[in-house]
């Protein structure tokens, strides 16, 4: 099993979306969970090209190959995934904030939301803190979810929910992210942090009494 995910992360690093397709598909056939081979494998493969980018030994244009690579991986494995829900258990609205056009593991926690019984809306990336607002008025949302991957637009969550807190809107926030951490949720006042897409159920079932 070793050396599949071994495949799924080279996948990833090579941004081959084909090969990155096909492992997915045989690691679905061979019975393996799709978390288990997002973990163990394509997301292990983003996080060695973030290093690789960020110590200057890949550049922009591979970085985008291997986001598309992630992508395709991901759209296999979230496919999988949906389609597992019961009945919906509340209405969450969610997307990346403004400046920041990340959404691979925001395309995640909205798969793992909707297999555990949520209703989502995706208001995809760049998203302006009112449009947040606007969107969670129309949808009748109980939770807010912001990501956001860039420390330069973290603040965007801030923004969101003091919105919230000002005007005594009744949505629950939650924040994620690779930069964003307990103690930042804490800061800007989330109701809840989430490590990743299943601490994200986790944390909203809690919020909502799940
Ligand atoms: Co960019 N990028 N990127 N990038 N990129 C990072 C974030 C970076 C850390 C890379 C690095 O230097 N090591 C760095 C940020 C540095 C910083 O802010 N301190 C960086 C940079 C600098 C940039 C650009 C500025 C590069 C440039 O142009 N010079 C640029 C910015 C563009 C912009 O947004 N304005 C840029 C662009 C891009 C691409 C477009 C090429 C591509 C994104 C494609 C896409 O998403 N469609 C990209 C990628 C792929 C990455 C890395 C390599 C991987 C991100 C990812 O997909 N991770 C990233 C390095 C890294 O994170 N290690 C990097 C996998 C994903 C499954 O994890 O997104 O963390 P993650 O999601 C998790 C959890 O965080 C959590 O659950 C998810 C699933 O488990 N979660 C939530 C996330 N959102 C949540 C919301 C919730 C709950 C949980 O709400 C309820």
């Amino acid at each position: 099993m070793a050396d599949i995910y071994r495949e799924a992360v080279e996948s990833i690093i090579n941004g081959d979306r084909a090969a990155a397709e096909e492992v997915a598909r045989r690691a679905l056939d061979q019975g393996i969970a799709p978390g288990e081979i997002m973990a163990n494998g394509f997301v292990k493969g983003i996080q060695e090209v973030g290093e690789l980018f960020e110590s200057g030994e890949l550049f922009l244009p591979e970085l985008m190959m291997s986001a598309d690579a992630m992508a395709g991986a991901t759209a296999v494995t979230n496919a999988a995934l949906v389609g597992a829900a019961a009945a919906a258990k509340g209405r969450i609205v969610i997307g990346t904030v403004q400046g920041d056009v990340h959404d691979i593991g925001k395309a995640i926690v909205i798969a793992y939301l909707k297999a555990n019984g949520y209703e989502v809306t995706d208001l995809g990336r760049d998203v302006p803190a009112a449009s947040f607002i606007a969107r969670a008025k129309e949808e009748h949302a109980d939770v807010i979810g912001m990501s956001a991957l860039l420390t330069t637009t973290m603040e965007e969550q801030r923004k969101v929910i003091r919105t919230v807190r000002d005007e005594g809107l009744p949505y629950k926030t939650v924040v994620g992210g690779a930069p964003c951490t307990q103690r930042w949720a804490d800061q800007i006042g989330a109701d809840a942090y989430a490590e990743d897409a299943s601490d994200g159920v986790k944390k909203i079932d809690a919020l909502l009494g799940e």
